[in-house]
């Protein structure tokens, strides 16, 4: 009787489909904490930007208004130090010793954008980098925002099913020309190459980095070629009637979630293809040659993969932010598909079955094991909301700290935690398998007092400390110095600050 009544059951969990045979995660979906195990790295101040609080309204700014909102430091081979205000500024930080390294403007990038927008986390003047061959042909690309309604440019890609009345915001790609790179202040000319839209009613997740490959060397397929960050453009949770849409995800003829790669240099120059915007598209990019797909795109499924990097083997990592539950570390590679809106983490997000965004589902175990391949690539790190709430960016590190060496540094932008997973095991990580992820662990940070005492500080502390008050997010970023050390900025304070070998230590013994 009672295995009768279980078949006849089987058919309605079947037409159901995996929902109704597993519950939704409601809290804590990675039960393990975080936990600091032993590796302590001393932090100092290097230089702070100028404060540039009141030089937007407060309708044109965030709140808390930060001292300066700094997320970029890059260097230039030549050791000159760049670092971006997305107020609109870009500084060139003089070479100086310590404490005498002063910041002067480079670019004012606002004055060259008049439809300017700066009222959320990421807009403004949000990114920018430098061309390998900056040092002779004084190529750089910036990316910024603007307003939507009223702005005289027309969009290369706006949403598929919206027009332009649709537009709230543009999302803009330029390429700037020193005329001399060498020179300390920019003069020259500069081209649009990608002018994209956004449709929801928040500037949420713009593109936002745009990198080279720093393992690239000339006549590599990759070298010189423009990677961005792969953003849904605020369809999760951008707000208004468009977003909250897994329609537009999951999809190659949009850019919607995709990192793109491009060649930035014009058709005209390659005599390639062109793309979206006045680039040429790459051929070895896996969707080039597929009439159906955008070929601009390396890889796609990501809800805000804002920042990029990669390892000496050329392994590229992204840091992809979640919804309500889960941060991850990718590796990222040609034509792959990430997930989102299907995927947050190995779990299934609830709105890709009609539910809502800060729903979770367990993946069936045949999936989550890697018996059954669902055609989806899977993080190597995930942590979830009881640990942070948004994952900033994260540096391969073979730097000069040995407690640090081998690993992967990131951590939470709002939580402002330092967090390492061991490069080793997140490549292991990367085999198919969804449930196979890299462990993380805490890294104490400490400051040295005037008297070379060890003071251990949270970041979150050290930012309190220079603002002289309480903040309600510390916005952790990470930069990688051109010797591959790693510098901590935070839009609230506009501090550069640097992870250093133990400066007690180097005083009284060689080894600490
Ligand atoms: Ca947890």
């Amino acid at each position: 009787m009672r295995t009768r009544m279980l078949l006849g059951f089987i058919p309605l969990f079947a037409i159901c489909g995996i929902g109704t045979t597993q519950a939704q995660i409601t809290s804590n979906p990675i039960p393990e904490p975080i936990v600091k195990r032993g590796i302590a790295v001393e932090v100092q101040d290097l230089v702070r930007l100028p404060d540039t609080r009141g030089l937007r309204s407060a309708d044109q700014d965030v709140a808390p208004s930060g001292w300066a909102r700094v997320s970029y430091v890059r260097d230039l081979r030549d050791g000159r130090r760049f670092a971006n205000d997305s107020r609109g500024f870009l500084y060139l930080i003089d070479a100086g010793t310590g404490n005498n390294a002063q910041p002067h403007v480079y670019a004012d990038v606002a004055a060259a954008f008049p439809m300017g927008v700066y009222n959320r986390l990421e807009s403004g003047f949000i990114g920018f980098v430098f061309h390998p061959e900056f040092a002779t042909n004084g190529l750089f690309y910036t990316v910024h925002s603007e307003i939507g309604p009223g702005n005289p440019k027309t969009p290369d890609f706006i949403p598929i099913g919206y027009g332009l009345k649709d537009v709230t915001y543009h999302n803009v790609i330029t390429e700037w020309h020193a005329t001399n790179p060498a020179a300390n202040t920019f003069e020259g000319t500069r081209r649009e190459i990608l002018r994209t839209a956004h449709v929801v009613t928040t500037l949420t997740h713009p593109m936002g980095a745009v990198e080279f490959n720093p393992t690239a060397k000339p006549g590599d397929p990759d070298y010189g070629l423009l990677y961005t960050s792969g953003s849904d453009y605020g369809f999760s949770n951008g707000g208004g009637p468009n977003a909250s849409n897994p329609a537009q995800t999951q999809r190659l003829d949009s850019i919607i979630t995709a990192i793109l790669r491009i060649d930035p240099r014009s058709p005209s120059v390659t005599h390639g293809r062109k793309g979206l915007g006045d680039y040429t598209i790459p051929m070895a990019n896996k969707f080039a040659s597929d009439p159906k797909a955008l070929g601009e795109i390396y890889a796609y499924g990501f809800r805000n993969a804002h920042r990029l990097s990669w390892d000496t083997d050329g392994t590229m990592f992204a840091s992809d932010i979640g919804m309500d539950q889960v941060e991850e570390i990718n590796i990222v590679r040609n034509g792959e598909n990430y997930g989102w809106m299907k995927r947050e983490g190995y779990f299934e997000n609830g709105r890709w079955r009609g539910g809502a965004l800060n729903q979770l589902y367990p993946l069936p175990p045949e999936i989550l094991d890697g018996r059954v391949k669902d055609g989806l690539t899977y993080p190597v790190v995930v942590y979830d909301h009881d640990e942070g709430r948004s994952i900033t960016d994260g540096f391969p590190y073979h730097g000069r700290i040995a407690a640090l060496r081998g690993k992967f540094v990131f951590g939470d932008i709002y939580a402002g935690r330092v967090f390492v997973s061991d490069l080793a095991a997140m490549k292991k990580a990367d085999d198919g398998i969804p449930q196979t992820v890299a462990p993380i662990e805490e890294v104490q940070l400490y400051v040295r007092d005037a008297t070379g005492k060890r003071v251990d500080v949270s970041f979150r502390e050290l930012v309190e400390k220079t603002m002289g008050k309480s903040v309600s997010r510390a916005d952790l970023h990470i930069s990688r110095t051109r010797d591959g050390e790693l510098l901590l900025t935070s839009r609230q304070d506009g501090m550069i600050r640097m992870l250093v070998p133990d400066s007690g230590a180097a005083a009284t013994s060689a080894k600490r």
